[in-house]
Order: structure tokens, then sequence, then C-alpha cells
């Protein structure tokens, strides 16, 4: 499908156990994502494709995380993120968001359905997150990147978020899980109680990730108006990608992720996709690097 596709790199890494995220924008523009390179063969793949820049972490975020306040920190730069990836829609563009950590998901979702609710008067947005976690953990402690769909949702730091655009974005109904494996109990008992799909990696052991998305793509095509994918690295495997703050070993192959984004991004109703986690500094033998860069340019149909 011809699109404008739009990269914005997303260098918020204060919200990880381990902050190395921060760098992935600026390191994959310059080891493998060469815009300029995949700009000139656009007439071949259909497609357009731009470079944003980066929304950067400005010197109040900064003062924010210094002085202890990681949750302002999040909530200030989500903000900026969402509008600027809103700003994005309006222009009529496929946003790409390279983070950063799990927690700039809350400024890119929220972004999404924000444009949805102004386009069709209500939001519908579908939501694919692939991931090794589910991000929803509801307790107050604890590091922030784990808890982006728990803000998304409004289940957790409401007297924070409540007032912001960020939060209550989306319906656990619409929310689909590709790549589970490390739950917290917490976590464990909500996608229980709210029936929440969740397809781990022994569904797609039994099915057949071709079967998993199919079967993913179809139902949010159906019930929803839009999809966004948030991919989560650690969602492959953490035994050969260890370029992340926290690998999970027995994940996804990097076929199985190729084919999850190759399809997501051919719906007609996909709106976007944000690649977080990424770390440059921990990706010690460079395998992570070129993965990164394989599921970009299968999001935006580059072939080379
Ligand atoms: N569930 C664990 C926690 O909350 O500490 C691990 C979270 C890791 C989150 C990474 C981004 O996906
Ligand atoms: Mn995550
Ligand atoms: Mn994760
Ligand atoms: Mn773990």
């Amino acid at each position: 499908m011809k699109r404008a596709y739009e990269i914005i790199g997303a260098p918020f890494g204060f919200a990880a156990n381990k902050s190395g995220s921060r760098t992935a924008p600026d390191y994959l523009r310059e080891n493998g994502l060469n815009i300029k390179i995949r700009q000139r063969t656009n007439e071949f793949w259909g497609s357009d494709i731009e470079d944003f820049g980066n929304v950067e972490v400005d010197s109040q975020i900064n003062e924010l995380y210094k002085s202890e306040k990681t949750l302002e920190a999040v909530k200030l730069y989500c903000e900026k993120l969402n509008d600027c990836v809103y700003n994005s829609y309006v222009r009529g563009k496929t946003p790409i968001i390279i983070g950063g950590d799990h927690s700039i998901s809350v400024g890119t979702v929220s972004a999404a359905s924000r444009y949805l609710k102004e386009t069709n008067s209500k939001s519908n947005l579908g939501l694919i997150w692939v991931d090794a976690h589910a991000d929803l953990n509801n307790l107050e402690n604890g590091n922030i990147h784990g808890k982006s769909v728990a803000i998304s949702l409004g289940y957790v730091y409401q007297d924070m978020f409540k007032l912001s655009n960020l939060t209550d974005v989306i319906d656990t109904k619409n929310i689909m899980y590709i790549g589970i494996r490390d739950l917290m109990p917490n976590e464990y008992v909500t996608i229980q109680n709210k029936n929440i799909s969740l397809y781990g990696m022994d569904k797609i052991d039994k099915s057949g990730i071709r079967e998993v998305i199919k079967e993913i793509v179809s139902k949010l095509e159906e019930t929803t108006d839009g999809i966004f994918l948030s991919f989560d690295i650690d969602a492959c495997d953490g035994g050969v990608y260890r370029g992340c703050a926290t690998p999970e070993v027995g994940g996804l192959t990097a076929r199985e992720a190729i084919q999850i984004i190759d399809y997501v991004s051919q719906s007609k109703k996909f709106m976007g996709a944000d690649i977080v986690e990424y770390s440059p500094e921990d990706d010690t033998n460079g395998n992570t690097n070129q993965l990164v860069i394989k599921l970009i340019d299968t999001l935006v149909g580059y072939r080379m």
C-alpha cells in the first residue's frame, strides 16, 4: 500500500531500569538506517519516506528526571510526543516512531486515538502490543516502562494523568498481545478479569505466526477504526537479540517478527507503529541493530 511514512525519533530512556534506548534513534540513522538511501528508491517500492527528526528530551524534562520526578518527566515528554505524532496524522503521514523505552507509547498510542476521535467523532483504536511483557503493572512502584498499557487504560497514576489526553485512550477489548512470556501476578489478574486477548509464545508454537497474525488483524479490522502497532524489541529472542534493557530467552525469531510487521502494515486500517527498547550499548554482537533495521524496512516496504 502506498503511504507517506514519517520517521520520528523518541530518544527518551528515563523510564527503564537502564537508559540505553535513549541513543537508539540517532545510532540507527548512522548505522544502517540511512533515510536518504531509502528515499532514492521510493519510486521502486511505492511509498514515500521522510525523516522528521527527533522529539528531543528538553532541559525541563531532564531537570524533572534529575530531581527524581521521573513520572512527571514521562508525562511531559509523552505530551510533547503526542502533539508531534498527532500533527503527523494531520499532515497525512503514517508515523513510525523509534524509541526510546516503552513509556513513549503512552504518547504514541494516545496520539493515534486522538486523531481517530477527531476524524471519526469516536475513538475505537485497535492496539497490537508485541512484547515479552504486558506493560500492564498497576502498582505505583517499579519501572514506568513496565506500565505503559496500564497508563493508557487509566489503571495507574490517575492523579497524575487524569487531566491529560494521555490516559483512557483505549478499550481492553481492542488490545491484542503477542509474544508475552514474563507476566507479573497483578498483570495476570487484570488480563484474566478483563479477558484481554493474549497470544503467547505457546500459541505461536502451536498455530504458527501466520495464523496468529491473520486472526488478530481480521478481528481488529472488523471491530476497530484503526490499528496501531507497538513493537518492543524484547519480544524477540533475548538469547540472540541482546540489545535491550530486559532480554528474555525464548521469544520471536527474526522471521516471525518480520511476518508480524509485514502482515499488519499491509492492513488498510494500519495507522503507524512504534519500535521501542532497542539499546545500542547493550547490543554487543550487533544482531539487534540488524534486526531493528530489517523491521523498520519491512514496515515502510523497503526491500533492498
Ligand atoms: N514486568 C516487569 C516490571 O514491571 O518490572 C518487567 C517490565 C519490563 C518492561 C519492558 C518494556 O517491556
Ligand atoms: Mn514493553
Ligand atoms: Mn518488554
Ligand atoms: Mn524478566
